[in-house]
């Protein structure tokens, strides 16, 4: 039998659901979700293989208008990631108004050349369905989707149907990824994410928008329990205050839930120790963005 794959990119304004989506067609947790927008920052791929084909979708950070040099690298890899894919999926609220974002990212889709299909997300919330049509009639105006899908990635309403018309895409070739393989990102990156998550849950406004992690100790035991070191950097001396808590409280909680998740993905105990460190103005610096390894991977 001949293998076929497709690479298809995930993409749509901020907290529009993308994430949640992977993770619903890869049928487990690789992209950390939150209900902040501009959660995700780099592009991350998850696989979804069934029988001879393979499907790999690129999440990207939600599309927005930058306003420090880390929004320009985030934005950057949208632009990237909708360039060269078999097939991009659009990803819209179910409002029946183009958004500046949305234009944007059309015409991102008309450059590239690439079939597009619209995905309507959180259908859940809309009452009156009927409402559907006028959303599809407003983008279908717009751009000549291949099809338009309306679903509900949080109850996993019509996710098989876009699996399926995804599968029509793949084209003949070799497998990118082994086939129990669910994701592209290293257990240590998926340690830091699971922690940025949990800063996201927990902190409010721009607070966790500010912060970024590092994992500086990742080592197993002969008994297979992994020490965890993880320093969180903010932006703020009183972002440190807020982030570590009344008598330590908050930064316990962030990390006592980030420790759950880890021990889950890695199938073990985490011993995880988490360090505050401030570095003013880190979304600035091109070399600090770097460091943290936002550096177009
Ligand atoms: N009601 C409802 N909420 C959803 C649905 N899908 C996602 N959400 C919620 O929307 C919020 C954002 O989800 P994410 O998956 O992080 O969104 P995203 O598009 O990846 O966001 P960025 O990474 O910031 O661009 C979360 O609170 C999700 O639980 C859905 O189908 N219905
Ligand atoms: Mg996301």
């Amino acid at each position: 039998m001949s293998k076929k794959t497709a690479m298809i990119t995930i993409a749509g304004r901020p907290n529009v659901g993308k994430s949640t989506l992977l993770n619903r067609m890869v049928g487990e947790k690789v992209a950390i979700v939150s209900n902040k927008p501009q959660t995700t920052r780099n592009r991350i791929c998850g696989v979804c293989t069934k029988g001879d084909t393979q499907l790999v979708f690129i999440d990207t950070p939600g599309f927005h208008k930058p306003r420090t040099k880390l929004g320009d690298y985030m934005v950057n890899v949208v632009r990237e990631s909708v360039a060269d894919v078999d097939l991009i999926l659009l990803i819209v609220e179910p409002i029946a108004n183009v958004g500046p974002q949305e234009e944007a990212l059309i015409a991102q889709i008309k450059a590239s050349g690439a079939p597009a299909i619209l995905v309507i997300n959180k259908i859940d919330t809309v009452e009156d369905k009927e409402q559907l049509l006028s959303v599809i009639a407003a983008y279908t105006e717009k751009f000549n989707f291949e099809t338009v899908l309306p679903i509900s990635a949080r109850y996993k309403d019509g996710v098989d149907a876009l699996l399926k018309e995804c599968a029509d895409f793949a084209q003949e070739s070799p497998f990118f990824f082994p086939e129990d393989m669910t994701s592209d990102q290293p257990e240590r990156q998926v340690m830091a994410e699971i922690i940025r998550e949990k800063l996201l849950w927990n902190l409010d406004r721009e607070i966790p928008h500010g912060t970024a992690v590092e994992i500086t100790r990742f080592s197993e035991r002969d008994s297979g329990v992994i020490d965890l070191d993880a320093t969180i950097y903010c932006e703020k001396q009183s972002h440190k205050g807020i982030i570590i808590g009344k008598q330590g409280a908050m930064l316990k909680k962030i990390s006592t839930d980030a420790r759950k998740d880890c021990e889950r993905f890695m199938g073990t105990k985490v011993f995880l120790t988490t360090w505050i460190k401030v570095k003013e103005n880190w979304r600035d610096s091109d070399f600090l963005i770097r460091n943290f390894g936002y550096d177009g991977n």
